[in-house]
């Protein structure tokens, strides 16, 4: 068992509650669907070949998970299945590394290496999380003085997301309450 720290577990925690799209406590395939669309959406911008980049890497998310972690085959993952999985490094980087390169990349759509604020909302808002929140860690990422990051910084960010012994990262903004 991989050493899990609170904050790594809430984390886990606010994903699984957003990813459970279609709200019925458990992660299913159909969540995975849901998901999908509603971040191509956001995602309008963004050309084929990078559209084609996050539907594969969802669907990996959840075929990874159902891989292994549904050993009774009932097609649902639970929290406490998906928590302690979804950070170990180990069982779940990888999938996890695919889906950052994917995510991040929709926040460039012209290719210059730098994402502009809007679209990092719209992108996070479309997954569900909070658009004070969301300020929040696009400010935690250390945007320029023309309000940018780079891909490269929100892929890491991703990667963090999913860390079991990491604290105080940037990506804790995204589970801490802020003023709205
Ligand atoms: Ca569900
Ligand atoms: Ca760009």
């Amino acid at each position: 068992m991989t050493y899990m720290r609170d904050e790594a577990a809430k984390r886990a925690e606010l994903v699984f509650s957003l990813f459970d799209a279609n709200g019925n406590g458990v992660l299913d395939s159909g969540d995975f669907d849901l998901m999908t669309g509603r971040v191509l959406e956001a995602a309008a911008a963004s050309d084929d070949g990078a559209k084609d980049a996050i539907t594969a890497a969802f669907r990996r998310y959840w075929t990874t998970l159902a891989a292994e972690l549904d050993a009774n085959g009932d097609g649902v993952i639970s929290l406490d299945e998906f928590r302690p999985f979804v950070l170990d490094p180990e069982r779940f980087g990888p999938t996890v590394a695919e889906f950052a390169e994917a995510l991040s990349a929709l926040g460039d759509p012209d290719g210059d290496g730098l994402i502009e604020r809007p679209l990092f909302v719209s992108l996070m808002r479309a997954i569900g999380f909070e658009e004070a929140n969301i300020h929040a860690l696009f400010d935690a990422f250390g945007p320029d003085a023309d309000d940018r990051i780079t891909v490269e910084t929100w892929a890491v960010g991703i990667k963090d997301y999913y860390a079991p012994d990491k604290a105080g990262i940037a990506g804790d903004r995204l589970v801490t309450a802020h003023a709205v």
